[in-house]
């Protein structure tokens, strides 16, 4: 049986790129030294694309595969892929729902509890043998997070998992988004500015794209404040980055704990600097356990699309 031809935007996993070869002709376009002529070498034969919902697969891209049937997307964000032009293609896309969202839920209360305890500076603090010099009790203390009030922003199953983990932190959860949710337990705030305003840390877990781009603004952050902390793992793009840079360089907001940035791998260089930042390199879902469940996904879906014209899990 002749093998489907897909494109393959991204590394993934070493399991589902083995995975991948095993049932597909993959065309590896990151390893293209000249991506255009690759592109027009592969394009008439490409029938399915993996990619990431952040690195995406633009409309000219895919204007470029006239018999591109399908996208897989690696993650469950879908921002940089066209949903449109695959719409309009009739172009079947799929994500990785539900296998991550623990994950990501459990790596935001790791970045709120390193930026609120300052635990990677107060690690540097040991390395640079300053715990030595200074001796014990010196290094500066930090603050609870028991009792303090979190703000969520986009309750869909990262942002619900996420709150669950902050009742058992003894915090007080409220949250915003566009339209109130029927049965969630916890109350709804319909101005970010307010929400920003009554909380201590205020943590994205909302999709990226533009319905969302810049909704974290200067006035957010401002009311947010010197005793606030923001913490990102949604997507850089739902911050308004200079912005953001700005408050923590005048102290108009008190600290941030990033996971994703405007520009990844890009991160503002100021904040390499900042001593109130804590900075990952985007890897809230990255254990082994969940991108191999990510990647079998992927795999599942492209296979299950070339089987039966069907998704497991499709992007509507
Ligand atoms: C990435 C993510 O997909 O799920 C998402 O939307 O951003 C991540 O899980 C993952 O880092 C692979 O790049």
């Amino acid at each position: 049986m002749i093998k489907p031809e897909i494109l393959l935007a991204v590394p993934l996993i070493e399991n589902a790129m083995a995975a991948l070869d095993a049932q597909f002709t993959v065309h590896r376009l990151w390893e293209a030294a000249d991506r255009d002529a690759f592109i027009t070498s592969v394009a008439p034969r490409v029938r399915g694309a993996a990619t990431t919902g952040a690195t995406g697969l633009t409309a000219d891209l895919i204007m470029r595969l006239p018999n591109l049937e399908v996208v897989a997307s690696y993650g469950v964000g879908t921002d940089a892929i066209d949903l449109a032009t695959c719409r309009q293609r009739g172009i079947g896309v799929s994500n990785t729902p539900d296998v991550l969202t623990a994950e990501v839920a459990d790596f935001a209360m790791a970045l709120l509890l390193a930026g609120a305890r300052r635990i990677p500076q107060a690690d540097a603090y040991v390395r640079r043998g300053d715990y030595r010099r200074d001796g014990k009790d010196q290094y500066p203390l930090t603050h609870r997070v028991r009792g303090k009030k979190v703000g969520i922003v986009g309750l869909g199953q990262i942002g619900q998992a996420f709150a669950t983990l902050c009742l058992a932190f003894g915090m007080e959860v409220a949250w915003y988004g566009p339209r109130p949710k029927p049965g969630v337990p916890y109350r709804h705030v319909d101005d970010l500015v307010r929400l920003a305003s009554e909380v201590d840390y205020l943590v994205l877990t909302c999709k990226g794209g533009a319905e969302t781009a810049g909704l974290v603004d200067a006035a957010v952050l401002k009311a947010l404040g010197i005793k606030g902390m923001l913490v990102n793992v949604a997507r850089g793009s739902v911050v308004d980055e200079a912005a953001l840079v700005a408050a923590l360089a005048d102290g108009t907001l008190g600290a941030a704990a990033l996971d994703v940035y405007a520009d990844e791998p890009n991160v503002p260089p100021p904040l390499l600097a900042m001593d109130n930042v804590v900075l990952q390199p985007h890897v809230a879902s990255g254990t082994v356990q969940t991108r191999g469940a990510m990647g079998q996904l992927v795999v599942d879906n492209l296979k299950s699309w070339f089987a039966h014209r069907k998704l497991l899990t499709p992007v509507t």
